[in-house]
Order: C-alpha cells, then structure tokens, then sequence
C-alpha cells in the first residue's frame, strides 16, 4: 500500500517537467531538510527537469541548503509537492488550490484534502522519514548531502529520537544512511546544536520565570523587550519549548511570543500525557497529539486557551 503509493508519486514526478516542493511557514528543520533533500534527489535522478524548492528563506537553518527564487507558476502543468503541512492555508508561497497537479507528503493528523494524490503517515517521526523511504522504495537517487539533511530533519523532529513514533525502523533507515554515506554525526550535530551563550540566559530566564499551576500546567509569555534584552529572537525563543520537557511537575506547557509586525501572538504547546491537538484546533490552531500551536491577535482567546488547558491538566491527573 504504502509502496504502490510512492510509486505513484514517482509516476507523478517522471510525468512532470517543472516541480516546486513547498512546505509551511514558520520553517523547522524538518521541513526545510524534506524539500531540500527531495529537490536533489529529483535534479539528481532527472537532470533535465526544473525543479525548485521555495517559500520564504529561513537564515538559521542556512546549514542545510539554499531554497530558490520561484518563476513564474503554470498553474496547469507544474506539479507542486507539499511537505510537512496538513492544510493548505499554511503553506509558505504558492496558493495551492489554484494548481491542478498537487501531492501532499506530510505525518501530522490528518486536516484537510488539498492534493490529488495524499501520503499522510501521521505514525511517522518526521517528512524527512517519508522521503527517504520513497526514496529508498524508488528509482529516485540519493547521495551524501540528501542523506545528511535526512538525517537531520528525522534527528531534529524526533528530538533526538525521544519522541513518540520513534521505532525500531526510525533507526534501521537511520542506521542504513550513516553507514552507506558514512556520515559524520558529530559533525552534524554541531550545526543542528551549537548555540550562543545569549540562548542559554534566555533559556534560564524562560526556566527561572515560567508559572506552573497546581495542575501541572506551566505557561509564560516571552515579551520582547525580554528576548531582545538577551540578543536574542522570538523564533529561537519559541523553539526552546522543547527544552522544558520531563519535568515531574509540568504536564502540558505553553509559550507566548508575539510578532510585532503582524500583531499576532504566537503560543507554542506540548504536552507529555493530555492530547492537545484537538484543544488548538477548537482555536483555529493544530499540530500534533503532544505538539501543538496557535496564532491569534486576539488576548480573550489566549486567556480561554490557557484556561482550557490547566482544566485539561486537572482532569488528566484525576482520571490517571
Ligand atoms: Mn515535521
């Protein structure tokens, strides 16, 4: 099933002469390596198509590639693959519904129906995952740099290989590229790891200040003045959610930054036991089971969010 869907995929991709590979905004290392990687793969095995991996630059993710500038869209022949995104409002520079030819290659719960063809495996670590296994059940070629930048979407979205939906296969494909590429891990690990010491405050400040409730719920909001008193950004600032997981007294937290520009509050939630993906959903958020987000302009909304939560918390530890 899974084989013949990737072949179909192949078929779709051979058929085509020019192919953009999209993912969603707010770029992560996941998405950013999956479209990377499978845009060499398709220029490798068919040199002579175009092939463009888009959207909005991401600088502090540069180690792992450049994206490219897009031409002009052929809303009839071009075929667009989306990556890493369930819905189609959220993906970064192209309006997928005004394309004919769509492919939609993600592992988050299922949302929407935007693509002609859909491989959604949402029991998979990351899009990277996805990928080289296409790669690896097609004639699509693969060499050193794809299998680097593989490595480090699966490493990055697995968190190390300590999330959920970790498995044995997870590291026998992970195993099977370190050997037959011979990559360097301790290399990649310094690209994907080294921060500056103005990350490490900010991050004992978020550890100092954030509030936990009697029910196990944490939250604070990262104003900022604060990130900018640390030198440092709001998007690294919401990326160190990850930073406060397996604590005995946290079951679900919660981050706030806001985007000055767009005057949007950005809350970032995980979760080691409530499920809280169906809870951003009911505020036009999403994510997956443990990890999850929310955008809103809205201070009532955050308010109703974090009470929800705490609540979900409470409930939790009663029913346990
Ligand atoms: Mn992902």
């Amino acid at each position: 099933m899974k084989k013949e869907l990737f072949k179909k995929i192949y078929n779709e991709i051979k058929k085509s002469k020019t192919i953009y590979l999209v993912r969603h905004i707010g770029p992560d290392p996941d998405a950013v390596a999956s479209q990377i990687a499978l845009r060499d793969s398709i220029r490798i095995t068919f040199p002579s198509k175009n092939v463009f991996a888009i959207g909005a630059n991401a600088a502090r993710f540069k180690y792992l590639g450049t994206l490219d500038k897009p031409n002009s869209f052929d809303f009839e022949n071009d075929l667009i693959i989306t990556l890493d995104i369930p819905d189609s409002n959220r993906i970064d520079g192209v309006d997928v519904k005004k394309f004919k030819n769509v492919i939609k290659i993600d592992h988050h719960p299922f949302v929407e129906k935007f693509a002609k063809i859909e491989y959604i495996d949402d029991k998979n670590t990351s899009a990277c995952q996805i990928v080289l296994e296409m790669i690896l059940n097609t004639k699509l070629k693969c060499n050193k740099n794809i299998a680097e930048n593989l490595f480090m979407g699966i490493v990055s979205d697995s968190n190390r290989f300590l999330f959920d939906y970790t498995s044995y296969s997870t590291f026998d494909l992970v195993s099977l590229i370190i050997k037959k590429y011979k990559l360097n891990i301790q290399d990649l690990y310094k690209k994907m790891y080294m921060k500056p010491l103005s990350e490490v405050r900010l991050l004992g400040y978020i550890q100092s200040n954030i509030k936990v409730t009697k029910n196990g719920f944490a939250y604070i909001e990262i104003e900022n003045d604060i990130i900018n008193s640390f030198h440092a950004d709001a998007a690294s600032a919401s990326n160190m959610i990850n930073d406060l997981n397996n604590i005995h007294e946290i079951l679900v937290w919660l981050f706030i930054t806001k985007d000055e520009k767009k005057d949007l509050y950005k809350v970032n939630i995980r979760s080691r036991g409530p499920i809280i993906n169906e809870i951003a959903a009911k505020y036009n958020g999403g994510g997956h089971k443990y990890a999850s987000g929310v955008r809103t302009k809205d201070r009532n909304i955050l308010n109703n969010l974090i009470k929800e939560l705490d609540e979900v918390c409470r409930f939790y530890k009663i029913n346990k």
